[in-house]
């Protein structure tokens, strides 16, 4: 088992990881940009070490300056965490070359899940259903007229190098399609360097479900069931559950065997994400795999006990499965709520502030993922995500009951944050039949005045 690991990033993840070491007996080192210096990683990591002024490229995203904060605290392992350069294939590679051990996946694996065509391509062969669309990437406007008149409209162009939404262009006719595929050419250009884009059919308002897989470094794969992350708004989510009201005994079986199958097609080892989309007719097609550890994970955590983070840093360090995870149960339900410092009111613009007040909510089946405290300042240079309220309960309604009575007990004076609409969506009755898919939120109401 690993020493010492050097956290490579900030927040509320960076204290998670810290959580998971310190209970493994493993050594922990922070690294923290000047404007963190009061953040509560630094201060219950072993040591900690600044590596710069706030913008991300001069700390959370500077490789030379993270290696040599792992090679002057004789660390033996890189936690990258969500975000940042937790999917940078350079940064897996420049961590292994140095000798430290990347947990994440190695270089390749991440390229080849990164450039989403050709991830797409990888699991098609693997016999994984993929969205129907182009094979590969397509060169001109010609090509993709000729396919998508042959599928029918609408049909997307999406950018290879993208995900969550950048550089996907709807399509409703063909007389639309130059256009669309010139400004998801640029957009992709402009974006990501790489101007190559695929074309798929399009899905109408479909529910994203998502299943954790588990690898250890001998091949073997497990799924620890679906998350449903169907509530977002602008590709942000907002609220996580697991189980998945959409997702029955014999979906689950199917969807979980398509994730494993998908992951051992791919030289993978850790915790992953193969995310889905499911459509009216509840068919489920592979979207894209996030080689990672996901905001998320809690609500995983909580339906089937395990501990994700610590079991992802045992598969890295070459363990094997334990016995009771060829044997998972889920059990009961689990529902996450993003709070961000953001103005719900006012088109959730960022309200970063002084946190002024601070009470979060207790008892059973509570669970909060912070790192904020009475008194600290939210940074403007990062994300507005202030933590995550976790709540399980024997079932959905419960679960729901529950998270509207933690929410009512949260008190976070200072910033405004998306608390009242978390309130709002609880209190919805297409959100608790479970009716809802991914145009839920474009025709929420949502009314201040009431919450
Ligand atoms: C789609 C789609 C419909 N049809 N692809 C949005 C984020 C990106 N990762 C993929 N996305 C979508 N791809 C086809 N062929 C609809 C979406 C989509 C979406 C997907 C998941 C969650 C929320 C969403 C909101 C709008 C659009």
């Amino acid at each position: 088992m690993f020493k010492k690991i050097l956290i490579a990033n900030r927040g509320e993840i960076a204290l998670r990881i810290i959580r998971a070491c310190h209970e493994l007996g493993i050594k922990t080192v922070a690294v923290y940009s000047t404007a963190d210096e009061l953040s509560l990683h630094v201060k219950f990591a072993d040591e900690a070490v600044c590596i710069g002024p706030p913008p991300g490229k001069d700390s959370y995203l500077n490789i030379p300056r993270i290696i040599a904060a792992g090679e002057i605290t004789n660390s033996d392992a890189i936690h990258p965490g969500y975000g940042f350069l937790a999917e940078n294939a350079e940064f897996s590679h420049i961590a292994q070359e140095n000798d430290f051990t990347f947990i994440g996946p190695n270089p390749e694996t991440i390229n080849s899940m990164g450039n989403k065509s050709q991830a797409k391509d990888t699991m098609k062969a693997a016999g994984v259903p993929v969205i129907p669309g182009s094979d590969g990437i397509i060169e001109n406007p010609e090509e993709g007229k000729k396919l998508a008149k042959e599928m029918g409209y609408p049909v997307m162009i999406k950018a290879s190098s993208g995900g969550g939404g950048k550089g996907m262009r709807y399509v409703e006719k063909e007389d639309e399609f130059d256009k669309a595929f010139d400004t998801a050419k640029n957009e992709a250009l402009t974006a990501f360097g790489d101007g190559d884009v695929y074309l798929e059919k399009f899905l109408v308002n479909p529910r994203h479900i998502e299943v954790q897989v588990l690898a250890d470094s001998k091949g073997n794969v497990v799924h620890l069931g679906e998350r449903e992350c169907t509530i977002q708004r602008r590709h942000q989510k907002l609220i996580e559950e697991s189980p998945s009201v959409a997702v029955d005994e014999s979906i689950r079986k199917a969807m979980g065997e398509m994730a494993v199958r998908g992951t051992k097609a791919v030289d993978y080892i850790g915790v992953g994400t193969m995310e889905f989309l499911m459509d009216k007719n509840k068919d489920f097609y592979f979207m894209e795999m996030n080689t990672r550890i996901q905001v998320e994970h809690p609500v995983t955590e909580m339906v089937v006990g395990v501990d994700l983070i610590k079991q992802q840093i045992r598969m890295h360090a070459g363990e094997s499965f334990p016995e009771y995870l060829n044997d998972l149960q889920l059990r009961g339900h689990s529902i996450e709520c993003r709070i961000n410092a953001e103005d719900p009111a006012n088109n959730f613009i960022p309200f970063p502030a002084i946190i002024s007040s601070f009470h979060l909510p207790g008892g059973k089946g509570i669970r909060v993922d912070t790192h904020a405290y009475a008194g600290y300042e939210i940074p403007t240079h990062y994300d507005s995500m202030i933590g995550k309220l976790i709540v399980h309960a024997s079932n959905r309604e419960k679960a729901i009951n529950r998270m509207q009575r933690a929410l009512e007990e949260c008190i976070i004076e200072g910033p405004k944050t998306t608390i009242p609409f978390h309130q709002a969506i609880m209190k919805d009755s297409q959100f608790q039949a479970g009716e809802f898919d991914t145009g839920f939120l474009e025709t929420f109401e949502y009314n201040p005045e009431k919450e």
